[in-house]
């Protein structure tokens, strides 16, 4: 498992996911991640996307926090360590702003825009992701978290 790997089987891998589930429908997420409509993904775009629709996607029951069953549902393999270090009160349900305290702290999203920014340019285009989405779906069946950490590579 890399680096990249890891971080994903945390909350980012569920958000990457929806974005390039549906980056290549008309209402897409290439549209609502591009918040100021100027065409490209910034990368504060990019994490204030990844922040709401993880948390969106994995709070099924859509009562403000997740809790383990949740997460376990989208990652069976989230472990009672991982759901911990996340939990930061201690009340066995993760709110949004812990959620983004840990996506601050893995560093996930920052690494996962570096690999969709392939040319290098701190944006992300519709084509970069389009690009992305479709090395995705070429990896093997697996879990989410290693088709994309394998296209990553
Ligand atoms: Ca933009
Ligand atoms: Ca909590
Ligand atoms: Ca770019």
């Amino acid at each position: 498992m890399n680096a990249l790997h890891r971080c994903l089987s945390g909350l980012a891998g569920c958000g990457m996911l929806v974005l390039v589930a549906s980056c290549t429908t008309t209402t897409d997420a290439f549209s609502r991640l591009d918040t100021n409509r100027d065409g490209s993904g910034s990368r504060d775009e990019f994490s204030a996307y990844m922040k709401q629709e993880v948390f969106t996607r994995v709070d099924t029951n859509r009562d403000a926090k997740v809790s383990k069953d949740e997460w376990q549902s989208v990652n069976p393999k989230v472990s009672e360590a991982k759901f911990r270090k996340t939990d930061l009160n201690g009340d066995r349900a993760i709110t949004r702003q812990e959620a983004d305290t840990a996506f601050d702290r893995e560093g996930s999203l920052t690494t996962l825009f570096r690999k969709i920014d392939t040319d290098g340019n701190g944006s992300l285009s519709r084509v970069e992701v389009a690009a992305f989405h479709a090395k995705v779906q070429q990896q093997p069946a697996g879990s989410p978290a290693k088709r994309i950490s394998s296209a990553a590579n």
